[in-house]
């Protein structure tokens, strides 16, 4: 059969350049020749997005952690059909956050890891994760936070160990690729993804595969 794009995600804790490093991915595949979107969870665009981008900006709409997992859930849901249709026409769409971070950050809140996969269960698979990753004190620096710094990186700590846990995973294991970011230039971490990416050019005749299921 003809052949899909390939769904390539770059994950990682805050600040660690993956807006950065999609936005340089996609330019540098489509340079080449190849079809390319860029897709940045949360989306703020669609209606669910909106309400997505209130929760984060204005402190004074209140959601409970479970109501604001299930919206950042709902969001994918709103754009899988559309990923799914771009990757068959042969493009490839790279991805900025995903499952992971949904799942990670409101885990780290304190919800129980199992219930927060499964609203994801069933979205289209990454065929590649590039987790980027430094030690949580360097992220502190880089970050710029003056009397919170401790607790935010109390956060980003428990956000990387859960994290972690997909690295751990069976069916993860052979998409899961860790870039450590620590004392890099943008062009090294950039070396590093194309590194990763380079294999993937031809696309694939594999399924999609589906998350977790
Ligand atoms: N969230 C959630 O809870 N559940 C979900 O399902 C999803 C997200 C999808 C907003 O996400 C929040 O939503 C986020 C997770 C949660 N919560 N927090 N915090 P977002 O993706 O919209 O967040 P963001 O603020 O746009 O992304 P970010 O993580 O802060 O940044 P980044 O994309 O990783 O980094 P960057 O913008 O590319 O770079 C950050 C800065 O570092 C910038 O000044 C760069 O120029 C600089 N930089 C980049 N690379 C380097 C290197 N190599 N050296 C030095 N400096 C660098």
């Amino acid at each position: 059969g003809s052949h899909r794009g390939q769904l390539i995600l770059v994950e990682g804790l805050d600040r660690c350049g993956k807006t950065t490093q999609t936005t340089r991915l996609v330019e540098k595949l489509a340079s080449q020749g190849h079809k390319v979107e860029l897709v940045k969870f949360p989306d703020r665009s669609t209606p669910i997005g909106k309400l997505i981008n209130t929760y984060l900006c204005d402190k004074a709409f209140q959601l409970s952690d479970e109501a604001a997992h299930l919206l950042f859930s709902a969001n994918r849901w709103e754009l899988a059909a559309t990923i799914t249709e771009t990757l068959n026409q042969g493009t490839f769409v790279v991805l900025d956050r995903y499952v992971y971070s949904g799942i990670a950050y409101s885990a780290a809140k304190g919800l129980d890891f199992d219930w927060c996969a499964s609203p994801d269960k069933g979205l289209p698979q990454p065929d590649l994760v590039i987790f980027l990753t430094m030690s949580t004190e360097k992220l502190n620096q880089r970050s710029g936070f003056g009397g919170e710094r401790y607790e935010i990186s109390e956060f980003q700590g428990l956000v990387k160990e859960k994290f972690d846990k997909f690295a751990a995973m069976e069916s993860m294991r052979s998409i899961w690729n860790v870039v450590n970011v620590e004392g890099k230039s943008i062009e090294q971490v950039g070396n590093d993804v194309w590194g990763l990416v380079e294999g993937l050019l031809q696309g694939t005749s594999q399924p999609i595969h589906k998350f977790l299921a």
